[in-house]
């Protein structure tokens, strides 16, 4: 049986001809024009990044390696008796553009679970963190830190050659991935004192490993909402705020913990992955403030108030869908198959009902439908996972299995340090003045 090292060190003489054929066709071909809005205006719509894993459209949501989120939950392996996706198989998919086998994706399991271990000083490292330190800043330092025993920066140090780069970092980023359940589930025991972290059990998948460490997988539910969520939440094309920052900083040869602590910390934005706990956070503080089983009328004036308020509504908007994130109707019929008539699973409902609505009269946001924050803190509450401080651990997680596959593929086809050029606006005013 093939593993997941050999299939990448197959497929990269393929891929290497493959960019070479691109570019000897295309490569002095314009992609249109760059508009000098689009310098001031967050970059929306350049095309400027190479990522393999994901590609996003706008109506239909992502797409990875060409498959939609219906289609990976029918076509990767499950784990027995489960009907979601093993995130091992989705990794398999992200790197390899194949659906694994089942045998391939249990290899990866044991192989992750030998893995799990963090080094004394990082728990140390966590255990000093005060409960008041947020759980992303404590994710992202115990991540820098496993720097520490980067294979790829000891081979650099050493003097590896070029063209075998990519094979340390496939080692980081699978210890990287390996290591995560581990630094999770001791932030969210220190912070909420929660008990002792169980072991690592080796015959378990990772999604499993991870719901334990938390404290939840005698519930076999979570652990199969774990197991989507992590799917879901894995990637989402590279110019997202965490996908990007994970390749930039990796082009500067910063092996992956580096460059995935770096794309934590942009994850932790409240645009960006930390919307998952504002929307938790926004949904009870309206609860509080309409009470239980308000009306649609009050929830609409709740919605106003927000907007006049100069805040966003957390988990609606996009800067790329314009139509309803596909990983927000996924979660959307876990929840229709397991939560009933939970309370809050309905307020999601009556908010989804109502917010676009709003959204399109305020006329301001490009996208008024739900993304995929809209919904996973509500599924994670049900289950008795309620800090929601937490939640964008979880997002993190699963991040790094998009962040990682591409690091791989950056590192295997060489691809160089990124570095745009930048304007000042006097520039700019110069460069048009007579034009
Ligand atoms: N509530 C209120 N206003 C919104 C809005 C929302 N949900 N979404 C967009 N807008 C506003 C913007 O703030 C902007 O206002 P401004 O002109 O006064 O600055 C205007 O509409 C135009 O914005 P846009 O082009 O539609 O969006 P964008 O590409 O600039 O930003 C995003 C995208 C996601 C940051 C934005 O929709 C937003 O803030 N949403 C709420 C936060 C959220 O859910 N983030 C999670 C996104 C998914 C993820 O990364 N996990």
């Amino acid at each position: 049986q093939t593993t997941l090292k050999e299939r990448v060190a197959e497929l990269i003489p393929v891929e290497l001809e493959k960019v070479k054929a691109v570019r000897a066709e295309h490569g002095s071909k314009a992609f249109g024009p760059v508009l000098v809005d689009q310098l001031y205006g967050g970059m929306r719509g350049l095309p400027a990044l190479i990522w393999d894993g994901s590609v996003l459209d706008a109506e239909e949501g992502i797409r990875f390696r060409g498959k939609t989120i219906p289609e990976i939950q029918d076509a990767l392996p499950k784990a027995p008796g489960g009907s979601e996706p093993l995130p091992e198989g989705l990794f398999w998919l992200l790197v390899t553009g194949e659906i694994p086998t089942q045998e391939q994706v249990d290899a990866l399991s044991k192989d992750w679970a030998a893995r799990a271990a963090i080094p004394e000083f990082v728990e140390e490292l966590l255990d000093r963190c005060p409960p008041t330190l947020h759980p992303m800043s404590q994710f992202s330092l115990a991540v820098t830190a496993l720097n520490h025993d980067s294979n790829f920066a000891k081979a650099y140090q050493q003097g590896i050659n070029k063209k075998e780069y990519w094979g340390p970092v496939f080692e980081d980023c699978m210890d990287l991935i390996a290591k995560l359940p581990n630094i999770a589930g001791r932030i969210y025991r220190n912070v909420y004192g929660r008990g002792k972290l169980p072991a690592i059990d080796p015959t378990k998948d990772y999604s499993w490993n991870l719901t334990n460490l938390l404290g939840f997988a005698e519930n076999p539910a979570i652990v199969e909402l774990m197991r989507l969520y992590i799917t879901i939440h894995s990637d989402h094309e590279g110019g997202n705020v965490s996908a990007h920052t994970g390749k930039l900083v990796g082009s500067a040869l910063s092996d992956p913990f580096l460059a995935f602590g770096a794309a934590l910390n942009g994850l932790a934005g409240p645009l960006h992955g930390l919307a998952n706990q504002e929307v938790l956070t926004w949904l009870l503080k309206m609860q509080k403030a309409i009470g239980e089983n308000a009306s649609d009328e009050a929830v609409r004036e709740y919605v106003w108030s927000t907007l006049k308020g100069g805040q966003v509504v957390p988990g609606y908007g996009h800067a790329v869908l314009r139509k309803t994130d596909p990983r927000y109707t996924a979660q959307r019929e876990f929840a229709l198959k397991h939560l009933g008539d939970d309370p809050l699973f309905k307020l999601v409902g009556q908010v989804y009902s109502i917010v676009p609505d709003v959204l399109l009269q305020a006329g301001k946001a490009k996208n008024p439908w739900p993304n995929v924050d809209a919904h996973s803190g509500v599924l994670l509450n049900y289950y008795g996972l309620s800090e929601m401080q937490f939640y964008t651990v979880l997002f993190g997680v699963s991040r790094a299995f998009g962040v990682a596959a591409q690091l791989i593929w950056d590192r295997a086809l060489g691809a160089p340090l990124e570095r745009p050029k930048s304007y000042s606006t006097e520039a700019i005013a110069k460069i048009f003045k007579n034009k």
